[in-house]
């Protein structure tokens, strides 16, 4: 399969990871758009959160359990966003689910 997320996940595209186990690999975004940018992406391929379902959302709970950890590795003592775009209206650029987890600064209320 030719997708970008799931060469990162097997190690043939480098990436600065911060966080893995059997189901989840995180790494920081080549594209920051705050002080901490992380993906947080299930190492089974989903195309996006359409293709979440019954049988596998058992991973995306556990990615909503790892992101509170990555976070405090992270020192988001103030909080943080987590973001998902799905397809193209959301500018989904990479169509594998991935979760952005984005702090370290003060966002602004505008866009949720
Ligand atoms: P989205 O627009 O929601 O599909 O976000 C895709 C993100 O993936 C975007 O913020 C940039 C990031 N990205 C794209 N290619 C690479 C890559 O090769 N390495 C890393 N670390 N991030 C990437």
């Amino acid at each position: 399969m030719d997708c970008l997320f799931c060469k990162i996940i097997a190690g043939e595209i480098p990436s600065t990871k911060v966080y893995e186990d059997e189901q989840v690999y995180a790494f920081r975004d080549i594209n920051p758009m705050a002080p901490v940018h992380v993906l947080i992406i299930p190492k089974l391929h989903l195309a996006s959160a359409n293709e979440i379902t019954p049988e596998n959302a058992a991973v995306v709970a556990h990615i909503f359990q790892v992101i509170p950890q990555i976070a405090a590795a992270e020192g988001l003592t103030g909080g943080y966003r987590v973001i998902t775009n799905c397809g193209p209206d959301a500018c989904q650029s990479v169509r594998h689910l991935h979760f952005h987890l984005l702090g370290g600064c003060q966002m602004s209320e505008k866009m949720v």
